[in-house]
């Protein structure tokens, strides 16, 4: 793309320039004034524009978001928003008063334009109204007034902007503000629609991607809720948000995200970590992210390998902002308390003194004595490597995913550390490397805990104990499966400290689920495959029929022609037509590889077919559903979404539960359907021979 191209993609993106920056909007103590005064600092050195106030836990931000800022708070936010300015930052205070609201009371709406009237006086020119994490369930009153929740918000939101006078900018945040949150699709959904038609032009509106943490953004899903918001969204990412897990924090460069994004975006504003100091790289990287040219490649890179976008590339961007960290590392901060003395190795002449606070009589030890603890610099590899072990929600950096692999082939062979086989020296030798990496760990961890800036040390501090405990434990089990440690006194004693077993209750809990709840790394092969759920549209109808003609000839072993006729048959074949706005296609790279079609009723379509089904049926579970997946499509969650949005569209018609039929030889979809948990057989007379029906309350 052509700079004269941007420029143009720029300005048909809506007034004024690309929103960059960063909301403090996460659950958890808010950060401090001065932390946010340095973020305004540094956000001006990076090229980035704006700051969004939202902590969660401020109470007048949200829990009491009529309340009035006290004197001593208001002086607060005045030098605030004055430090913002001076830093050519856009300061936009957001209130959150969707908890309490009463959308139709006319107090209520003074109450909010009262509220903002006074941050306006403090000096502030751009508001946010966020209805995120909310009840969507209308109070009584609301209900009488509002067709709909969203033209409750749409019309307190219009209100409120219109009386702020043109604020610079005005942002919303929808509760739907991922397309998981979409039902049954973000194009389809009434409640995103109505806020694209209504929300008044000049406001623009927050989005987080495809979920609440998205892992990858891609073009075509902004260019699909852009036409249904009409306008370009703001992103709100939560990439490096981790106020959800207290053992995370994270590292890693800004990612996947490709910057052919850039042009058809309003903004980005990061919403990051809880800890104000390790937000250095999600900060830094974010802003080489958003002065790349956009990637003129194809619309392909969507999902992608980003080492690929020619305008940005993550390794790169998060090499600038470690070289750039490890400074920081290595200044004296005045913040953080007393600097413990910390006697430096020199390593090469040009290196910056970490201490400075020099002893007149240094102690000399005698002939004999300890020599003195000599603290070593914090290095390149050591950031590098902290980033690695605490790198993004959905991907762990390169040398932690190494060691997680050596460990579980280490594991996995143990019988080669003891017996000797031909792999005996393999085993060997990679236990040492794997005991190498565990010693890099504690290394870092002990230059990390010499460096003069204690303010970033502390923001790290439970992180990095808790890795090195568990890296610790980790080194210790290949010790002992090497015939080196002592079993019995770490990992398997009947009476173990409490560092032997981690993670408190909801520790305990995890490790009762399948897989300790979590991502399994290695039963399963990385999930590469895309799939993509949209309403089924009438030219999707042959390759509907062509999918279960497919399926039932792969059930051939059933005989379909001496079977009964089943409901969904007809369905899915297309001679009965689904309920208007229950019908969904999945697709992968290869085209549509399922579908799930419905009858809100199902009882005429029965009836038509003369299939004798009993009242009992029909008074609990009127509504039929039809589900069939391709056998290429081996990943169930797919399928398991796509029924939950189908049941969604149900319940919106008003249906009280909904029955699917199977046969009995169809192991593959009973058992999807008693995973699903919801769904349960259900007895009744008249069934042919070999039909199963199981059925869910909506
Ligand atoms: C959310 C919240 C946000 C929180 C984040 C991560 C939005 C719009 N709201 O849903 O406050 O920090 O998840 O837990 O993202």
């Amino acid at each position: 793309m052509s700079t004269a191209d941007r420029a143009e993609g720029q300005a048909t993106r809506g007034s004024g320039r690309f929103i960059s920056g960063v909301v403090e909007g996460f659950y958890g103590r808010p950060w401090t004034m001065e932390q946010r005064t340095e973020l305004f600092k540094r956000e001006q050195k990076w090229g980035l524009n704006t700051y969004l106030y939202a902590p969660k836990d401020d109470y007048k931000h949200r829990t009491y978001w009529r309340e009035l800022y006290s004197p001593e708070e208001a002086e607060q936010l005045i030098a605030l928003i004055s430090a913002a300015k001076q830093h050519e930052i856009n300061f936009i205070y957001a209130i959150s008063p969707g908890l309490d609201i009463t959308f139709s009371n006319p107090k209520e709406v003074a109450a909010l334009k009262r509220k903002l009237d006074q941050v306006k006086e403090f000096g502030c020119r751009s508001f946010s109204l966020l209805f995120d994490d909310i009840e969507t369930e209308m109070c009584p009153a609301d209900k009488k007034a509002f067709s709909s929740f969203a033209h409750a918000q749409v019309d307190v939101t219009n209100e409120v902007y219109l009386h702020l006078g043109g604020p610079e900018a005005f942002l919303f945040c929808p509760t739907d503000y991922c397309a998981a949150f979409c039902t049954p699709s973000v194009s389809q959904s009434s409640y995103l629609n109505t806020v694209g038609e209504k929300l008044l032009p000049g406001i623009d509106i927050l989005w987080t991607g495809p979920k609440v943490v998205s892992h990858k953004i891609s073009v075509n899903s902004i260019e699909e809720v852009s036409s249904v918001l009409k306008r370009a969204p703001v992103i709100w990412d939560n990439l490096h948000a981790n106020d959800y897990d207290p053992q995370r924090l994270f590292l890693g460069p800004y990612k996947d995200r490709p910057t052919e994004l850039i042009p058809k975006l309003r903004g980005v504003l990061s919403n990051p970590n809880c800890e104000f100091y390790p937000n250095f790289v999600a900060i830094h990287t974010l802003a080489t992210w958003c002065k790349a040219l956009p990637n003129e490649g194809s619309k392909d890179v969507e999902m992608g390998d980003e080492e690929t976008d020619p305008g940005y590339s993550p390794q790169k961007a998060l090499t600038l902002a470690l070289t750039d960290w490890l400074q920081e590392f290595m200044s004296t901060d005045q913040s953080g308390g007393p600097c413990r003395p910390a006697r430096l190795k020199k390593v090469s002449s040009d290196e910056e003194p970490m201490q400075t606070d020099v002893d007149e009589n240094p102690y000399v030890p005698g002939p004999g004595e300890n020599p003195l603890y000599t603290a070593e610099p914090l290095t390149m590899d050591d950031l590098n490597l902290l980033s690695d072990l605490f790198y993004l929600p959905y991907e762990y950096g390169p040398t932690a995913r190494s060691m997680l692999e050596e460990l579980n082939w280490l594991k996995n062979h143990r019988q080669a550390a003891a017996a000797q086989t031909d792999e005996t020296e393999e085993w060997h030798s990679k236990a040492q490397r794997f005991d190498g990496r565990c010693e890099d760990v504690v290394q870092m961890f002990n230059r990390l805990s010499n460096a003069p800036n204690r303010s970033i040390l502390y923001d790290l501090y439970n992180y990095i104990c808790d890795i090195k405990s568990g890296v610790g434990l980790a080194r210790a089990y290949v010790k002992t499966l090497g015939g080196q440690g002592r079993p019995s006194s770490l990992l398997m004693s009947d009476d173990p400290e409490p560092w032997g077993f981690r993670g408190g209750l909801s520790g305990e809990f995890q490790r009762m689920l399948p897989g300790h709840g979590n991502k399994d790394l290695f039963k399963d092969p990385p999930m590469t495959q895309v799939y993509f759920i949209r309403s089924y549209a009438k030219e999707d109808k042959t390759e509907v029929q062509k999918i279960f003609e497919e399926m039932q000839r792969e059930g051939k072993d059933q005989s379909p022609l001496t079977q009964p006729p089943l409901i969904s048959d007809r369905l899915s074949a297309g001679e009965i037509p689904p309920s208007p706005q229950c019908a969904l296609v999945l697709e992968d790279e290869f085209g549509i590889c399922g579908f799930a079609l419905a009858l809100t009723d199902a009882k005429p379509a029965a009836a038509k077919i003369q299939r004798a089904v009993s009242d009992s049926l029909f008074k609990d579970f009127p509504s039929l559903v039809a589900l069939k997946v391709l056998p290429r499509v081996t990943d169930p969650s797919p399928a398991k979404r796509m029924i939950g949005q189908l049941l969604s569209s149900v319940r919106s018609s008003g249906s009280r539960g909904a029955f699917c039929e199977l046969r009995q030889g169809d192991r593959r979809m009973l058992d999807f359907y008693s995973k699903l948990g919801s769904f349960k057989p259900f007895q009744t007379d008249g069934l042919p021979q070999d039909v199963v029906v199981m059925a869910t309350s909506l």
